[in-house]
């Protein structure tokens, strides 16, 4: 299955690279639709990624987490000129243009700034799975020059948790109104947050909130030195936002210095192969094999048929039709046998 770029594609990335927007966007494109373009392109460019800092931002929805990352972009490209991308996940506001006026105002500056990118990904234009296009989409932006990425997720479910902890950082940002942090524990935001934002600090119950935290970060016994630090923050006027900057950049420094970043990145890229080597299996067995038909079939027939019963003759049906052991991966064995579970 390796394809060679043609010329038109090798241009791409070589328009990519000097940072032309619309290879940017098209290259986007590709990925967000598991376009087979797109691994072409990701062999060729992919010993040049790694460069921009990724940060994950997540927390329930209306937490301010698209107003922060506005806050974060402004003070970056004020302070530094960095260079920022930025991939909004299946979002609401104010990226889409739902959010009220003032957002869309702000969020306006940041659009018309070149030295920012911003993609905002619907989960119903996406094919072959959200994180596998989130990181896919990250890498674009790296190799596009941006120095930091922050990718945001709404997070209510496991999926969009792990999106946003397949960065270098992951951030949680709560906000008094968002209920208690009993809420945050069974999304599973605990877990994964390296730095707690709590946001709308303008409103009542900061205080409660923080000491929530406090309490729960107790109770799970982290040595005090690695506790993840619990800043507040009024994304809407920037207040917190400097020293919410100053405390990531600090944090990826000593990460990269200490190793912990690459370990991390390490991690990262294993839950990423397989997640692909996943999402390929599964597509052989249903699709390539014709299993899904079979399953259609067995389900017109009607009658009372047994969950278990029906599972058992689609894998037996599998285990026919992939005879000798060589035969079971298929289309996908250039895949190293290492890297399965
Ligand atoms: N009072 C107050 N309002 C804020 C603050 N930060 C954001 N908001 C408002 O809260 C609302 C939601 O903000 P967003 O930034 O869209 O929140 P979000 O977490 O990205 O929301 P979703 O992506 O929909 O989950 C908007 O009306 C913001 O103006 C803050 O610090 N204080
Ligand atoms: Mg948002």
């Amino acid at each position: 299955m390796t394809e060679l770029a043609s010329l038109d594609e090798q241009e791409l990335v070589v328009r990519l690279r000097r940072g032309d927007q619309r290879a940017c966007a098209r290259l986007m494109t590709w990925a967000e639709r598991n376009d087979p373009r797109f691994a072409v392109q990701h062999r060729a460019f992919c010993d040049e990624l790694g460069v921009a800092q990724r940060i994950g931002i997540t927390g329930p929805p209306g937490a301010g987490k698209s107003t922060l990352v506005e806050g974060l972009a402004s003070h970056w490209r004020e302070s530094d000129d960095r260079k920022i991308g930025v991939v909004a996940v299946d979002p609401t506001s104010p990226f889409t243009g739902g959010a009220l006026l003032g957002d869309r105002v702000r969020m306006s500056r940041l659009v018309l700034d070149p030295g920012v990118f911003i993609r905002s990904m619907a989960t119903r234009g996406v094919f072959g799975g959200l994180a596998r296009a989130t990181d896919d989409l990250a890498d674009v932006l790296d190799l596009f020059g941006c120095h930091s990425i922050m990718v945001e997720t709404v997070g209510v479910g496991q999926s969009e948790v792990d999106i946003a902890r397949s960065c270098d950082l992951t951030l949680v940002v709560l906000h008094p109104g968002g209920g208690d942090t009993i809420q945050a524990m069974k999304a599973g935001l605990m877990e994964v947050a390296d730095i707690y934002v709590v946001n709308k600090a303008d409103m009542p119950g900061v205080d409660r909130l923080v000491q929530e935290l406090f309490d729960v970060l107790e109770l799970r016994e982290i040595p005090e030195d690695q506790q993840p630090p619990i800043l507040t923050a009024v994304a809407s006027t920037g207040q917190g936002v400097p020293e919410l900057a100053e405390a990531i950049d600090g944090m990826v420094r000593d990460r990269r210095d200490s190793g912990r970043q690459a370990e991390r990145r390490q991690d990262n890229l294993e839950r990423r192969i397989r997640r692909l080597v996943d999402g390929r299996l599964r597509h052989e067995v249903w699709q390539a094999r014709g299993l899904s038909d079979l399953l259609h079939q067995r389900l017109a027939e009607g009658g009372k048929l047994s969950a278990y019963e029906l599972a058992d003759e689609v894998l037996d049906q599998y285990q026919q039709a992939a005879g000798h052991p060589a035969n079971l991966l298929g289309n996908i064995s250039q895949t190293d046998p290492e890297d399965s579970p």
